[in-house]
């Protein structure tokens, strides 16, 4: 019995790989089926009961910058039908595709589960080398209820048009999180009306030869570096990557990688061993780990910090609201008197706990606010806050520890997926930050760990991949780095374990090109000539 349930096994799996997809991320499952849809210029897309124009709207928009066709918006005899029902596909986020040669018919379980649907579809008509679409069915749902990507703005500057392009890219595979770090040593990106002074000063910062790293000579020209993001163009993003189905989490770091904010309002900052104020403080012209971080004895402190993330939960709707909380050096702390006379007067510890107690408190006022904090691994030190969430990068060990405290946590462990280290060996690779991380290594990441237990594994939420940007200088640059690695996360995150398979992966991605090509993806080839 066990041997013939094998056997159908590996037949059912041999199946799934000779129907070749060519969908990434790969679907549940896909069969093909006999004959071709006939694509052509009179195909009508229709939305049936529950399906909003917008989606039609945007579907026809997508479809014809990724493969040059374009539908009308219309029930046509045989056409594109988009349905919404809960009851046919069960999964959250699911949806069956079947073409036949009489029309195409998708149904989604939710308006998220239609619209990766669509960019199945999407990705199909980018395939098909003729205008003809193989008759086949799928039906598909995500593995992880979290699949993220991060982008670090303050390193580095990117515009609005790039965002854009960047969210559209991650829904074409996906993706259902943008987590968008706003602020840093730096810069400080997102508009505060309340405190112009971020907009004035915080937001730039002057390249000076002084203390900077010889590789980047063209920033050694003393003239200033930055800008922000509009609570307007904020608003436009938000939008943006709602109708793609894409949450945007905003990041507010504190109580560390605070000098940008710190050089606007240095009151903030704590005081000298004299009594003296702090500083002087200016936003970071180099990369690292600074000792100037937000007072963790000072009142006015967190009123700052509240009316800032005020404003922040105003602009983004999202659950999540991710307060940073790694790298945050205690130096200061250790010699600050208002720092020394709260682990007094709060009974605790050290300057780990102290560390708890400032987030906990920002998580009080953003559970009011009706609001989950997430914060870095290093939120785990001292005592992780009631509600929090942990996200993994120094390794995995954090994700499990938060799991075993029976918290969320999603992985993005540095060994993994940073796409601001390495991606190949070659000499002529830009600058990059450190490590080496090929394809091979992302794709071959697993987040759930062996020894996690079925009960513990539901607080892994998902995998995110990371894109610090002080080596990521422009658009370009950008799109080099992080992609086909986020392509691999995208699989990570959506399909099925016993459906990974790196060479396989590779001869899907390779019929990624002439879609990744038209959208003008400065994309890193380097997987031509890879192998498993
Ligand atoms: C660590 S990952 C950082 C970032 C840097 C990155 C460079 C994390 C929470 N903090 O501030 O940009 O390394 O790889």
């Amino acid at each position: 019995m066990r041997v013939s349930l094998t056997i159908v096994i590996i037949l059912l799996n041999a199946g799934n790989l000779l129907a070749q997809s060519g969908l990434i991320p790969e679907p549940v499952s896909y069969s093909l089926k006999s004959g071709e849809f006939l694509l052509t210029k009179t195909v009508g897309i229709s939305a049936g009961p529950g399906v909003s124009l917008e989606t039609v709207a945007i579907t026809q928009a997508q479809i014809r910058a990724c493969t040059g066709l374009t539908l009308v918006a219309k029930k046509t005899k045989q056409g594109i039908d988009l349905r919404i029902d809960s009851l046919q596909v069960t999964q959250p986020e699911g949806y069956t595709l079947q073409i036949r040669p009489q029309g195409i018919s998708l149904t989604g379980h939710d308006q998220a589960g239609l619209f990766y649907g669509l960019q199945s579809l999407t990705q199909l008509i980018a395939q098909s080398k003729s205008a003809d679409l193989a008759a086949c069915d799928i039906s598909d749902y995500p593995r992880f209820s979290y699949r993220g990507m991060h982008l670090d703005v303050s390193r580095h500057l990117f515009p609005i048009a790039f965002i854009k392009k960047y969210i559209d890219l991650l829904a074409l595979y996906k993706f259902n999180t943008f987590h968008w770090h706003l602020t840093d040593d730096q810069g400080w990106r997102i508009e505060i009306k309340r405190y112009p002074e971020l907009q004035q000063k915080a937001a730039y910062r002057t390249e000076t030869l002084i203390g900077h790293k010889k590789e980047l000579p063209h920033r050694f020209d003393g003239k200033r570096y930055g800008g922000y993001y509009t609570q307007a163009e904020i608003k436009d993003i938000v939008r943006y990557a709602t109708q793609r189905h894409v949450t945007v989490i905003p990041e507010i770091e504190m109580p560390g990688h605070a000098m940008a904010a710190l050089s606007a309002y240095p009151q903030f900052g704590c005081l000298k061993p004299s009594g003296q104020p702090g500083g002087p403080y200016q936003a970071a012209t180099f990369w690292g780990v600074f000792d100037e971080v937000f007072c963790a004895g000072n009142d006015s402190t967190f009123t700052f910090l509240e009316n800032v993330l005020d404003e922040v939960v105003s602009l983004f709707p999202s659950t999540y609201i991710h307060i940073g909380g790694d790298e945050c050096p205690k130096t200061r702390w250790k010699t600050c008197s208002k720092c020394q006379a709260r682990i007094h007067k709060e009974h605790l510890k050290d300057e780990d706990e102290l560390q708890s107690y400032f987030i906990r408190r920002i998580e009080q006022h953003l559970t009011k606010k009706g609001r989950q904090v997430i914060g870095w691994d290093e939120i785990l030190e001292g005592g992780l806050s009631p509600g929090a969430t942990v996200m993994s990068w120094r390794g995995i060990e954090g994700g499990i520890e938060a799991i075993r405290q029976k918290h969320n946590a999603i992985m993005t462990p540095e060994s993994h997926v940073y796409f601001d280290y390495y991606q190949s060996l070659y000499p002529e690779e830009p600058l990059a930050a450190a490590g080496y991380t090929p394809l091979s290594k992302v794709y071959g990441y697993e987040p759930v760990p062996a020894d996690l237990r079925a009960e513990e594994a539901v607080y892994l939420k998902g995998v995110q991949g990371t894109a610090w940007s002080e080596y990521l200088t422009s658009p370009d640059q950008a799109e080099y780095m992080i992609f086909p690695r986020a392509i691999a996360v995208a699989e990570i995150g959506w399909s099925q374990r016993q459906h990974r398979n790196y060479s396989d992966f590779l001869r899907r991605l390779r019929q990624q090109v002439p879609m990744l090509k038209r959208l003008n993806v400065h994309y890193a080839n380097c997987f031509d000539e890879l192998t498993d």
